[in-house]
């Protein structure tokens, strides 16, 4: 039976797992639910996955949630190359899974709740943005990508564990993504090895890199005409 993907690509680990399936010639079959109208939350979901969140897999009815376990069981049951998830060299491998723990509450956490603050809340709740939020995120971005330069890209590695793209460097991403769509790259931008970083992860992950990310780009052109009828953001 075929591998069953839930997921909507205007989520960040949705896009994570696309690309990797798409990288890696996994045969797989999109479940789509869509979380601006709320399919997480219908019952149907809700047998699948009581945690109402994405992205699931279904595996020959063996249920997964959370892309750092999905990736992790996709790379081993795949025989993906060594290089996005390591068996024999502990280090790179424990090096991954550091950035992997890593990114929920720092990179993901602020750049999700810059994301929403400065976007997805006012536009959906028509409120104004709350400034003191999106300063406070602001600047805990700042520390997140000052922090991916001056650790998990020390001594001029090219990707986090190492010479080659892993798993981390394709989460990484696909997080600082929500950068993007609110026209916050500047953080990253401003950071010329995260930047180059940034390019090279790309630039491995290419065409489906920007296939996954289509939705990204359209909420980003919304983003920008909304800015435009602002008077400051
Ligand atoms: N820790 C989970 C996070 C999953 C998650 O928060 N997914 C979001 C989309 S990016 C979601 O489904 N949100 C819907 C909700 O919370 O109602 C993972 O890494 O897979």
């Amino acid at each position: 039976m075929v591998l069953g993907f839930y997921c909507d690509l205007l989520s960040q680990p949705c896009r994570a797992v696309y690309i990797f399936l798409k990288m890696n010639k996994i045969p797989f079959e999109v479940k789509s639910v869509s979380l601006l109208r709320g399919d997480n939350h219908n019952k149907d979901f809700r047998k699948v996955s009581p945690i109402g969140r994405l992205p699931v897999i279904e595996d020959g009815g063996f249920i997964l949630t959370e892309c750092v376990a999905i990736l992790k069981y996709l790379a081993v049951k795949y025989n993906v190359p060594d290089h996005w998830y390591p068996r024999t060299d502990l280090k790179a491998q424990a090096r991954i899974d550091e950035y992997m723990n890593y990114q929920h509450l720092n990179t993901r956490t602020n750049m999700a709740m810059l994301f929403q603050n400065l976007w997805l809340l006012p536009m959906m709740l028509n409120r104004p943005i709350d400034r003191k939020k999106v300063d406070r995120y602001s600047n805990n971005v700042g520390v997140v990508i000052h922090q991916i330069d001056e650790y998990f890209l020390k001594d001029n590695r090219p990707f986090i564990a190492g010479d080659n793209i892993s798993l981390a460097d394709l989460l990484g991403l696909c997080e600082m993504m929500q950068l993007y769509a609110c026209c916050q790259e500047k953080f990253i931008e401003s950071n010329p090895k995260v930047n180059a970083w940034a390019e090279r992860v790309k630039l491995k992950l290419a065409p489906y890199f920007d296939e996954a990310n289509v939705e990204v780009n359209i909420t980003r052109d919304k983003f920008m005409k909304s800015a435009a009828t602002q008077p400051k953001l």
